[in-house]
């Protein structure tokens, strides 16, 4: 069987699985506060790496953290172990949908009524592979992340609400933002290229990919935001010529990855009934700002991390120094350290997947209609 056949059997038998549980399913109703305009979103299961991480690494053994100044000196609580001045992405699609912060999952606190809106299991380092971010320490793969979504936050979210997850899911947004790692910390720093080509490694990761989605879909998932991977050449991670890759190379992968996850999305839109899906394409959305004139755009300098960066910490080049310094106008750079976007461009970046009109933003439609749909 070809390997495009057998993607097409895994589909078709998850859509069986999935038309089964939904029909056994009980009749009992979530008690959902109603919203106004439209917009059904309760709440966000986020999913993925450091882009999304909202401070779950702060719990665990690895040298990808944020729990340290400068991160978080724009944040209203201050470092929380976000990677990023302010706000991420995440956090500020939930302003635009009007949701609460959505906790951390590694945060003891984490539980009992807190999760109603969503929990983030994103976990720096990591990556679609299990073994990506291992380099750094033991942060949470995706494969675990899903994993303790079913088991921990699903059981409690079901005792919360009173209701089945196959009828409480399809009111919350799946947010998946993951890939880039794969390739840095994977594909180029332990040069699989030696054994493996960039079009296979990729067709490899796609393939992991579709499965956590379909196990995410089967567990009553309806409504799913994937980030496309940024321009990863362009982020002015230090120590270049490095190990993790070259410019070109890295912006090869990406455009690489992001051709493949587009066809994965349709592929899945097309097999499963009710599969709805944004693809927030950050390439896109950051090239723009890197090749707009700054008078446009605000920012001034696209290319030079706005903390000093230091290769003391995790030694890769791309987090900012313990305690060091952050520059002066955090709104006119575009990157905070050497990978991380600033929250100024995280805005462009939600605002975009929020209600961008244009398809080469937000494919096929913007975060807005998905959550206005009635499923
Ligand atoms: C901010 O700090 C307050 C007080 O400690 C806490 O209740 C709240 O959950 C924190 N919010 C975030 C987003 O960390
Ligand atoms: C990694 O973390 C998991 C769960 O947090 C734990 O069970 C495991 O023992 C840890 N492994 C190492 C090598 O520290
Ligand atoms: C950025 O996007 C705007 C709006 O679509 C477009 O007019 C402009 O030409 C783009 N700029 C670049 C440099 O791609
Ligand atoms: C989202 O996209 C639709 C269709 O292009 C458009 O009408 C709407 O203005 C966009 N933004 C919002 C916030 O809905
Ligand atoms: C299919 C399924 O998971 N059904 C469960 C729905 O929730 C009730 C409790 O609210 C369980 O008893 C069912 O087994």
């Amino acid at each position: 069987m070809t390997k495009e056949a057998s993607k097409l059997v895994y589909l078709y038998l998850s859509l069986i699985f999935a038309s089964v549980s939904s029909a056994s399913a009980s009749t009992v109703k979530c008690s959902f506060k109603q919203h106004g305009s439209g917009n059904t979103i309760q709440g966000m299961f986020v999913f993925g790496s450091s882009l999304v991480d909202n401070g779950n690494n702060n719990f665990l053994e690895t040298e990808s953290k944020a729990d340290y100044l400068p991160y978080g000196i724009d944040f209203p609580n201050g470092t929380t172990g976000r990677f990023t001045n302010g706000k991420n992405v995440i956090d500020l699609l939930g302003d635009q949908l009007k949701l609460p912060f959505i906790p951390p999952f590694q945060d003891p606190s984490t539980k009992g009524s807190k999760i109603v809106h969503g929990v983030n299991h994103a976990s720096g380092s990591t990556g679609i592979l299990d073994d990506t971010g291992l380099v750094l320490g033991n942060a949470t793969s995706l494969s675990q992340q899903v994993k303790d979504f079913e088991v921990v936050t699903l059981a409690e979210l079901e005792a919360e609400l009173g209701c089945n997850s196959s009828q409480s899911l399809p009111s919350y947004l799946i947010v998946v933002g993951v890939g880039g790692n794969d390739y840095m910390l994977n594909y180029f720093l332990r040069k699989l290229y030696l054994q493996i080509s960039i079009e296979t490694f990729t067709a490899n990761l796609i393939d992991s990919l579709a499965q956590k989605l379909q196990e995410l879909y089967i567990l009553g998932g309806r409504k799913f935001v994937l980030t496309s991977l940024m321009p990863l050449g362009y982020s002015p991670v230090i120590n270049r010529p490095n190990h993790i890759g070259t410019p070109s190379a890295l912006n090869y992968a990406a455009q690489l990855y992001n051709a493949h996850l587009k066809t994965l999305l349709d592929s899945l839109k097309t097999h499963l009934s009710d599969f709805n899906f944004v693809l927030v394409d950050q390439y896109n959305i950051i090239s723009n700002l890197t090749y707009s004139p700054p008078s446009t755009t605000g920012f001034k300098d696209i290319h030079n991390p706005c903390c000093t960066v230091s290769l003391s910490q995790g030694g890769i080049g791309i987090s900012c120094d313990r305690g060091g310094k952050a520059c002066d106008d955090r709104t006119a750079y575009m990157y905070f350290d050497g990978l991380h976007p600033t929250e100024a461009v995280n805005v462009q970046i939600a605002t975009k997947a929020y209600a961008s009109t244009q398809q080469d933003e937000a494919y096929p439609i913007n975060v807005s209609q998905l959550a206005q749909l009635q499923i």
